[in-house]
C-alpha cells in the first residue's frame, strides 16, 4: 500500500480512445489490466472522463472544411481539431468495460464547455479555468500523484505538467499509458514533462 499522501489519477480510459473508438489510441486497451491492479495500492483513486457536448469546438466536424487532426486558432491558443469523440451520454464516452471503476472516489468530467477544450485534469486549455481537482487532492492531504491512461502526449501530459506546476510530486507510468503521437507530440510531451520535473517511469 502506498502512503495516504499518494493518489492514482487514471486519465480518460474510455471507449473512444480504445481500439474501435472514434479517436482510437493504438494499444489503448492494453494498459487496463495494469491500471486495475494499481488501484488497490492507492487510498485515493481519481478517474477522468472526457465529456464533450456534440457542438464542441474541438471537433473538426464543427468547423466547415476543416480536416480532422488539423490545427486551428482558439482565443486561448492553437487547438488540434479532433474527430468527434466522447460525446456526453454516448457509448464512446463510457469507460472501457474492463476498467474497474468501483475503487475510484472521484470522477472528474472535463471538456463539457462547448467553447473550450480541456486536456488536463486540473485546468481547461486556457490554463486558468480550474476543474476543482487541485482543491480536492490538497484538501485530502495528497502531495504526490501517479498518472496513467490515455493519451500520454495529450491528457496525461497536460495533467502531469499542471500537477508539477501546482506543487505535487508527479510520476507518469509510461507502461500504463499510450500515445496518439501526432507530428512528434510524444517526444515534445516527454521533453516538457522531464523539464518540469515529472518522473517518467515504466
Ligand atoms: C484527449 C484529444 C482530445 C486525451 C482528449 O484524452 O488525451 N486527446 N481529447
Ligand atoms: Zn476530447
Amino acid at each position: 500500500m502506498k502512503p495516504a499522501t499518494d493518489a492514482l489519477i487514471v486519465i480518460d480510459v474510455q471507449n473512444d480512445f480504445c481500439p474501435g473508438g472514434a479517436l482510437a489510441v493504438a494499444g489503448g486497451d492494453e494498459i487496463i489490466a495494469r491500471i486495475n491492479g494499481l488501484m488497490g495500492a492507492f487510498a485515493t483513486v481519481v478517474l477522468t472522463q472526457d465529456w464533450h457536448p456534440a457542438d464542441h469546438a474541438s471537433f473538426a466536424a464543427n468547423h466547415p472544411g476543416a480536416a480532422p487532426f488539423s490545427l486551428t486558432q482558439m482565443p486561448y491558443g492553437p487547438q488540434v481539431l479532433w474527430p468527434t469523440h466522447c460525446v456526453q451520454g454516448t457509448k464512446g464516452a463510457e469507460f472501457h468495460p474492463d476498467l474497474r471503476t468501483d475503487p475510484a472516489q472521484l470522477i472528474v468530467r472535463k471538456g463539457f464547455r462547448a467553447g473550450i477544450d480541456s486536456y488536463s485534469a486540473f485546468f481547461e486549455n486556457d490554463r486558468t479555468t480550474a476543474t476543482g481537482l487541485e482543491g480536492y487532492l490538497k484538501n485530502r492531504g495528497v502531495t504526490s500523484v501517479t498518472l496513467v491512461g490515455l493519451a500520454t502526449d495529450y491528457c496525461v501530459a497536460y495533467s502531469a505538467l499542471d500537477a508539477a506546476r501546482l506543487g505535487f510530486k508527479a510520476t507518469v507510468l509510461e507502461g500504463a499509458a499510450r500515445a496518439i503521437d501526432l507530428n512528434g507530440s510524444l517526444a515534445e510531451a516527454r521533453d516538457k514533462m522531464r523539464a518540469a520535473g515529472v518522473a517518467l517511469e515504466e
